[in-house]
Protein backbone atom coordinates (compact mmCIF):
# COMPACT_ATOMS: atom_id res chain seq x y z
CA UNK A 1 0.00 0.00 0.00
CA UNK A 2 1.29 3.36 -1.26
CA UNK A 3 0.49 6.50 0.83
CA UNK A 4 -2.22 7.32 3.15
CA UNK A 5 -5.53 6.75 2.43
CA UNK A 6 -8.82 7.76 4.14
CA UNK A 7 -10.64 4.82 5.14
CA UNK A 8 -14.55 4.76 6.64
CA UNK A 9 -15.60 1.40 8.11
CA UNK A 10 -18.81 0.55 8.61
CA UNK A 11 -18.96 -0.82 12.65
CA UNK A 12 -21.91 -3.26 11.59
CA UNK A 13 -18.96 -5.05 9.86
CA UNK A 14 -16.47 -5.17 13.08
CA UNK A 15 -19.05 -6.68 15.55
CA UNK A 16 -21.80 -8.51 15.34
CA UNK A 17 -24.85 -6.26 16.07
CA UNK A 18 -26.89 -7.64 13.95
CA UNK A 19 -26.85 -10.97 15.85
CA UNK A 20 -27.61 -9.53 18.79
CA UNK A 21 -30.74 -7.82 17.24
CA UNK A 22 -32.09 -11.06 16.12
CA UNK A 23 -31.60 -12.17 19.37
CA UNK A 24 -33.00 -9.70 21.03
CA UNK A 25 -36.01 -9.47 18.40
CA UNK A 26 -36.63 -12.88 18.42
CA UNK A 27 -36.66 -13.01 22.22
CA UNK A 28 -39.70 -10.74 22.08
CA UNK A 29 -41.93 -12.29 19.75
CA UNK A 30 -41.69 -14.86 17.28
CA UNK A 31 -40.59 -13.49 14.18
CA UNK A 32 -40.06 -14.89 10.81
CA UNK A 33 -36.25 -14.94 9.04
CA UNK A 34 -38.19 -12.29 6.50
CA UNK A 35 -38.89 -9.87 9.25
CA UNK A 36 -35.58 -10.50 10.57
CA UNK A 37 -34.05 -8.97 7.63
CA UNK A 38 -35.78 -5.96 7.46
CA UNK A 39 -33.24 -5.28 10.95
CA UNK A 40 -30.34 -5.34 8.87
CA UNK A 41 -28.41 -1.74 7.99
CA UNK A 42 -30.50 -0.38 10.29
CA UNK A 43 -30.08 0.70 13.60
CA UNK A 44 -31.29 -0.68 16.26
CA UNK A 45 -34.29 2.07 17.09
CA UNK A 46 -35.16 2.21 13.05
CA UNK A 47 -35.37 -1.18 12.69
CA UNK A 48 -37.35 -2.17 15.99
CA UNK A 49 -40.01 0.72 14.79
CA UNK A 50 -40.19 -0.75 11.51
CA UNK A 51 -40.55 -4.11 13.35
CA UNK A 52 -43.50 -2.25 15.95
CA UNK A 53 -41.48 -3.80 18.67
CA UNK A 54 -40.00 -1.51 21.48
CA UNK A 55 -36.78 -2.24 23.63
CA UNK A 56 -35.34 -2.04 26.86
CA UNK A 57 -32.15 -0.55 26.81
CA UNK A 58 -31.66 -2.07 30.47
CA UNK A 59 -32.37 -5.71 29.32
CA UNK A 60 -30.52 -4.90 26.21
CA UNK A 61 -27.15 -4.20 28.25
CA UNK A 62 -27.35 -7.34 29.42
CA UNK A 63 -26.17 -8.88 25.97
CA UNK A 64 -24.52 -6.47 25.13
CA UNK A 65 -20.56 -7.53 26.66
CA UNK A 66 -21.26 -10.83 24.36
CA UNK A 67 -21.10 -9.41 21.63
CA UNK A 68 -18.38 -10.28 19.70
CA UNK A 69 -15.91 -8.94 17.21
CA UNK A 70 -16.15 -10.66 13.66
CA UNK A 71 -12.38 -12.75 14.04
CA UNK A 72 -11.50 -12.24 10.65
CA UNK A 73 -12.82 -8.46 10.72
CA UNK A 74 -10.69 -7.25 13.42
CA UNK A 75 -7.29 -8.49 12.04
CA UNK A 76 -8.66 -6.56 8.59
CA UNK A 77 -9.04 -3.38 11.22
CA UNK A 78 -5.49 -4.31 13.27
CA UNK A 79 -3.85 -3.76 9.72
CA UNK A 80 -5.94 -0.50 8.67
CA UNK A 81 -4.85 1.08 11.69
CA UNK A 82 -1.60 0.84 11.35
CA UNK A 83 -1.73 2.17 8.09
CA UNK A 84 -4.57 4.56 7.47
CA UNK A 85 -6.75 7.66 8.37
CA UNK A 86 -8.95 5.14 9.57
CA UNK A 87 -12.80 6.51 10.74
CA UNK A 88 -15.77 4.23 12.13
CA UNK A 89 -19.03 4.91 10.98
CA UNK A 90 -21.84 4.19 13.16
CA UNK A 91 -25.60 3.83 12.24
CA UNK A 92 -25.99 1.97 15.43
CA UNK A 93 -26.90 3.83 18.48
CA UNK A 94 -24.26 5.48 20.32
CA UNK A 95 -24.77 4.71 23.71
CA UNK A 96 -24.71 1.13 22.58
CA UNK A 97 -22.00 0.99 20.13
CA UNK A 98 -19.70 2.79 23.04
CA UNK A 99 -20.77 -0.33 25.87
CA UNK A 100 -19.69 -2.54 23.21
CA UNK A 101 -16.19 -0.81 22.13
CA UNK A 102 -15.44 -0.37 26.06
CA UNK A 103 -14.64 -4.07 25.83
CA UNK A 104 -12.23 -3.83 23.45
CA UNK A 105 -8.68 -1.95 23.81
CA UNK A 106 -8.27 -2.59 20.14
CA UNK A 107 -10.59 0.43 19.19
CA UNK A 108 -8.88 3.04 21.33
CA UNK A 109 -7.88 5.70 19.65
CA UNK A 110 -10.15 5.51 16.72
CA UNK A 111 -12.90 7.90 15.98
CA UNK A 112 -16.29 6.79 15.72
CA UNK A 113 -18.60 8.92 13.55
CA UNK A 114 -22.49 8.29 14.43
CA UNK A 115 -24.67 9.13 11.75
CA UNK A 116 -28.20 7.94 9.59
CA UNK A 117 -27.68 6.49 6.71
CA UNK A 118 -29.07 9.56 4.93
CA UNK A 119 -25.95 11.91 6.54
CA UNK A 120 -23.37 9.44 4.68
CA UNK A 121 -22.61 11.28 1.48
CA UNK A 122 -22.44 14.75 3.31
CA UNK A 123 -20.36 13.26 6.00
CA UNK A 124 -17.95 11.94 3.08
CA UNK A 125 -18.48 14.80 1.10
CA UNK A 126 -14.61 16.64 2.06
CA UNK A 127 -13.13 13.44 1.20
CA UNK A 128 -13.94 13.33 -2.17
CA UNK A 129 -10.53 14.57 -3.63
CA UNK A 130 -8.33 12.21 -1.51
CA UNK A 131 -7.89 8.92 -2.64
CA UNK A 132 -9.90 6.37 -0.25
CA UNK A 133 -12.11 3.21 0.08
CA UNK A 134 -14.64 3.29 1.82
CA UNK A 135 -15.11 -0.13 3.55
CA UNK A 136 -19.02 -1.30 3.88
CA UNK A 137 -20.69 -3.92 4.75
CA UNK A 138 -24.09 -2.78 3.91
CA UNK A 139 -25.11 -2.77 0.26
CA UNK A 140 -27.45 -0.10 -0.20
CA UNK A 141 -25.29 2.57 1.29
CA UNK A 142 -22.14 0.93 -1.11
CA UNK A 143 -24.67 1.17 -4.11
CA UNK A 144 -24.68 5.01 -3.20
CA UNK A 145 -21.48 5.64 -2.71
CA UNK A 146 -20.60 4.12 -5.72
CA UNK A 147 -23.10 6.59 -7.45
CA UNK A 148 -21.48 8.93 -5.54
CA UNK A 149 -18.34 8.46 -7.67
CA UNK A 150 -16.54 6.58 -4.08
CA UNK A 151 -14.19 4.25 -4.06
CA UNK A 152 -16.26 1.28 -2.13
CA UNK A 153 -15.74 -1.76 -0.72
CA UNK A 154 -18.52 -3.81 -0.37
CA UNK A 155 -18.02 -6.54 2.16
CA UNK A 156 -21.33 -8.52 2.67
CA UNK A 157 -22.82 -9.35 5.55
CA UNK A 158 -24.94 -12.03 5.95
CA UNK A 159 -22.64 -14.65 3.58
CA UNK A 160 -24.86 -16.04 1.16
CA UNK A 161 -24.43 -12.48 -0.97
CA UNK A 162 -21.60 -12.67 -3.42
CA UNK A 163 -18.49 -10.85 -1.69
CA UNK A 164 -15.33 -12.42 -3.10
CA UNK A 165 -14.29 -9.45 -5.59
CA UNK A 166 -14.71 -7.50 -2.45
CA UNK A 167 -12.61 -9.34 -0.97
CA UNK A 168 -9.93 -9.80 -3.37
CA UNK A 169 -9.64 -5.84 -4.07
CA UNK A 170 -8.99 -5.99 -0.16
CA UNK A 171 -6.31 -8.50 0.11
CA UNK A 172 -4.75 -7.17 -3.06
CA UNK A 173 -4.40 -3.62 -0.82
CA UNK A 174 -3.53 -5.29 2.48
CA UNK A 175 -1.90 -8.22 3.34
CA UNK A 176 -4.02 -9.53 6.77
CA UNK A 177 -2.63 -11.09 9.10
CA UNK A 178 -3.55 -14.13 10.90
CA UNK A 179 -4.71 -13.27 14.42
CA UNK A 180 -2.83 -15.89 17.10
CA UNK A 181 -5.39 -18.27 19.57
CA UNK A 182 -4.14 -16.15 22.49
CA UNK A 183 -5.61 -12.80 20.62
CA UNK A 184 -8.97 -14.63 19.72
CA UNK A 185 -9.46 -16.56 22.56
CA UNK A 186 -9.29 -12.93 24.61
CA UNK A 187 -11.26 -11.11 22.01
CA UNK A 188 -14.28 -13.98 22.11
CA UNK A 189 -13.79 -14.52 25.76
CA UNK A 190 -17.22 -12.41 27.26
CA UNK A 191 -20.22 -13.84 28.62
CA UNK A 192 -22.52 -13.77 31.09
CA UNK A 193 -23.55 -16.20 34.19
CA UNK A 194 -27.70 -16.71 34.01
CA UNK A 195 -29.36 -15.79 37.17
CA UNK A 196 -30.37 -19.06 37.42
CA UNK A 197 -29.65 -22.59 35.11
CA UNK A 198 -32.03 -23.42 32.73
CA UNK A 199 -32.71 -27.01 32.45
CA UNK A 200 -33.90 -28.64 29.05
CA UNK A 201 -35.03 -32.64 28.92
CA UNK A 202 -35.60 -34.55 25.79
CA UNK A 203 -34.79 -36.81 23.18
CA UNK A 204 -31.72 -36.67 20.83
CA UNK A 205 -33.22 -36.20 17.06
CA UNK A 206 -32.08 -36.17 13.65
CA UNK A 207 -30.69 -32.81 12.62
CA UNK A 208 -29.79 -30.89 9.59
CA UNK A 209 -27.13 -33.22 9.07
CA UNK A 210 -24.40 -30.86 8.86
CA UNK A 211 -22.49 -30.64 11.95
CA UNK A 212 -20.15 -33.10 11.91
CA UNK A 213 -19.59 -33.06 7.90
CA UNK A 214 -19.49 -29.27 7.21
CA UNK A 215 -18.12 -27.78 10.74
CA UNK A 216 -15.92 -30.75 12.23
CA UNK A 217 -18.28 -30.35 15.77
CA UNK A 218 -20.72 -32.95 15.50
CA UNK A 219 -23.79 -32.21 17.53
CA UNK A 220 -26.53 -33.83 19.58
CA UNK A 221 -30.06 -31.92 18.80
CA UNK A 222 -32.45 -32.19 21.22
CA UNK A 223 -36.19 -32.40 20.78
CA UNK A 224 -37.10 -30.43 24.27
CA UNK A 225 -39.99 -31.78 25.80
CA UNK A 226 -39.60 -29.76 29.13
CA UNK A 227 -38.99 -26.06 29.56
CA UNK A 228 -39.95 -22.94 28.16
CA UNK A 229 -37.76 -23.62 25.06
CA UNK A 230 -40.03 -21.50 22.69
CA UNK A 231 -38.64 -18.59 24.97
CA UNK A 232 -35.42 -18.97 24.63
CA UNK A 233 -33.16 -16.28 24.16
CA UNK A 234 -31.45 -17.58 20.68
CA UNK A 235 -27.61 -17.79 21.17
CA UNK A 236 -24.66 -20.02 22.11
CA UNK A 237 -24.93 -21.18 25.75
CA UNK A 238 -22.78 -23.13 28.13
CA UNK A 239 -23.95 -26.29 29.60
CA UNK A 240 -23.42 -29.31 31.70
CA UNK A 241 -24.98 -32.41 29.52
CA UNK A 242 -26.23 -35.93 31.18
CA UNK A 243 -27.31 -39.19 28.84
CA UNK A 244 -29.81 -41.24 29.75
CA UNK A 245 -27.30 -44.47 28.85
CA UNK A 246 -25.07 -43.18 31.85
CA UNK A 247 -28.43 -42.84 34.24
CA UNK A 248 -27.92 -39.20 33.82
CA UNK A 249 -24.88 -39.60 36.29
CA UNK A 250 -22.20 -38.53 34.35
CA UNK A 251 -21.55 -35.03 33.41
CA UNK A 252 -19.93 -33.69 30.29
CA UNK A 253 -19.49 -29.79 29.04
CA UNK A 254 -21.55 -28.52 26.28
CA UNK A 255 -21.54 -25.95 24.35
CA UNK A 256 -25.23 -25.35 23.11
CA UNK A 257 -26.63 -23.38 20.00
CA UNK A 258 -30.22 -21.99 20.18
CA UNK A 259 -31.91 -20.46 17.77
CA UNK A 260 -32.76 -20.30 13.46
CA UNK A 261 -28.16 -20.77 12.35
CA UNK A 262 -28.56 -17.69 10.36
CA UNK A 263 -25.61 -19.14 8.93
CA UNK A 264 -27.96 -21.19 6.97
CA UNK A 265 -31.05 -19.65 7.88
CA UNK A 266 -33.08 -22.43 9.34
CA UNK A 267 -37.29 -22.79 9.41
CA UNK A 268 -37.51 -23.80 12.70
CA UNK A 269 -35.89 -22.81 15.42
CA UNK A 270 -33.39 -25.59 17.12
CA UNK A 271 -31.14 -26.52 20.30
CA UNK A 272 -27.89 -28.28 19.87
CA UNK A 273 -25.24 -29.51 22.11
CA UNK A 274 -21.75 -30.10 20.94
CA UNK A 275 -20.83 -32.26 23.88
CA UNK A 276 -17.04 -31.74 24.49
CA UNK A 277 -16.10 -36.01 24.63
CA UNK A 278 -15.50 -38.48 21.82
CA UNK A 279 -18.58 -40.53 20.83
CA UNK A 280 -18.43 -43.56 18.88
CA UNK A 281 -21.66 -44.47 18.66
CA UNK A 282 -24.75 -42.41 17.02
CA UNK A 283 -27.05 -40.67 19.56
CA UNK A 284 -30.52 -40.82 18.00
CA UNK A 285 -33.08 -41.47 20.30
CA UNK A 286 -30.94 -41.15 23.55
CA UNK A 287 -32.44 -39.19 26.13
CA UNK A 288 -30.26 -36.04 27.29
CA UNK A 289 -30.91 -33.63 29.93
CA UNK A 290 -28.87 -29.79 29.67
CA UNK A 291 -28.36 -27.83 31.93
CA UNK A 292 -27.30 -24.04 30.66
CA UNK A 293 -25.18 -21.98 32.65
CA UNK A 294 -23.81 -19.51 30.93
CA UNK A 295 -24.75 -17.09 27.56
CA UNK A 296 -21.52 -17.06 25.78
CA UNK A 297 -23.10 -14.90 22.74
CA UNK A 298 -25.65 -13.95 20.34
CA UNK A 299 -25.70 -16.19 16.89
CA UNK A 300 -24.26 -14.86 13.53
CA UNK A 301 -23.88 -15.17 10.38
CA UNK A 302 -20.17 -15.05 8.89
CA UNK A 303 -18.96 -13.61 6.12
CA UNK A 304 -17.12 -17.13 5.61
CA UNK A 305 -17.49 -20.72 6.70
CA UNK A 306 -14.00 -20.50 8.23
CA UNK A 307 -15.04 -17.79 10.56
CA UNK A 308 -17.67 -19.86 11.68
CA UNK A 309 -15.95 -22.78 12.86
CA UNK A 310 -13.21 -20.81 13.93
CA UNK A 311 -16.11 -19.01 16.34
CA UNK A 312 -17.50 -22.54 17.67
CA UNK A 313 -13.88 -23.59 18.66
CA UNK A 314 -13.44 -20.38 20.90
CA UNK A 315 -17.13 -21.22 22.16
CA UNK A 316 -16.43 -24.74 22.80
CA UNK A 317 -12.37 -23.93 24.63
CA UNK A 318 -14.23 -21.11 26.66
CA UNK A 319 -16.60 -23.97 27.44
CA UNK A 320 -14.22 -26.24 28.85
CA UNK A 321 -12.99 -23.75 30.58
CA UNK A 322 -15.50 -22.37 32.54
CA UNK A 323 -17.02 -26.42 32.94
CA UNK A 324 -14.25 -28.42 33.56
CA UNK A 325 -14.75 -30.32 36.60
N1 LIG B 1 -24.83 -21.52 13.53
C1 LIG B 1 -24.92 -20.26 13.05
O1 LIG B 1 -25.55 -20.03 12.05
N2 LIG B 1 -24.32 -19.21 13.69
C2 LIG B 1 -23.58 -19.39 14.81
O2 LIG B 1 -23.05 -18.41 15.34
C3 LIG B 1 -23.45 -20.71 15.34
N3 LIG B 1 -22.73 -20.95 16.45
C4 LIG B 1 -22.65 -22.22 16.95
C5 LIG B 1 -21.91 -22.47 18.11
C6 LIG B 1 -21.80 -23.75 18.64
C7 LIG B 1 -21.01 -23.98 19.88
C8 LIG B 1 -22.46 -24.84 17.99
C9 LIG B 1 -22.36 -26.23 18.53
C10 LIG B 1 -23.18 -24.60 16.83
C11 LIG B 1 -23.30 -23.31 16.30
N4 LIG B 1 -24.04 -23.04 15.15
C12 LIG B 1 -24.12 -21.77 14.66
C13 LIG B 1 -24.85 -24.09 14.54
C14 LIG B 1 -24.18 -24.81 13.39
O3 LIG B 1 -24.37 -24.05 12.23
C15 LIG B 1 -24.84 -26.17 13.30
O4 LIG B 1 -24.44 -26.95 14.39
C16 LIG B 1 -24.52 -26.92 12.06
O5 LIG B 1 -24.90 -26.21 10.93
C17 LIG B 1 -25.24 -28.29 12.08
O6 LIG B 1 -26.62 -28.14 12.08
MG1 LIG C 1 -26.67 -31.97 14.60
Amino acid sequence: MTGKCKMFVDIDLLFDFRGLQFCYARQHQKLGSSSIKSLYGKSFHQGYSDLNLSYNLDSLKLYIPTVKPHIHSIAVLTELKEQNDLTIISFIEEEIVSLCLANYSLMEGIPVLYILHDELLSVLQPYHSVPHIVYLNHLPTHQTCTTANFKSVHISFPARESCEESYETLWSLYSVPELSYEYRYNLWNSYISLPQILTLEGNIVKGFGRGSSDLGFPTANLEVTNGEYEEMIPGIYAARAYLKRDNYERQYAAAVSVGWNPQYDNEYKTIEAHLIHKFEEEMYGEGMKLELTYYLRAECAFSNFEELIKAIGLDVDITKNLLST
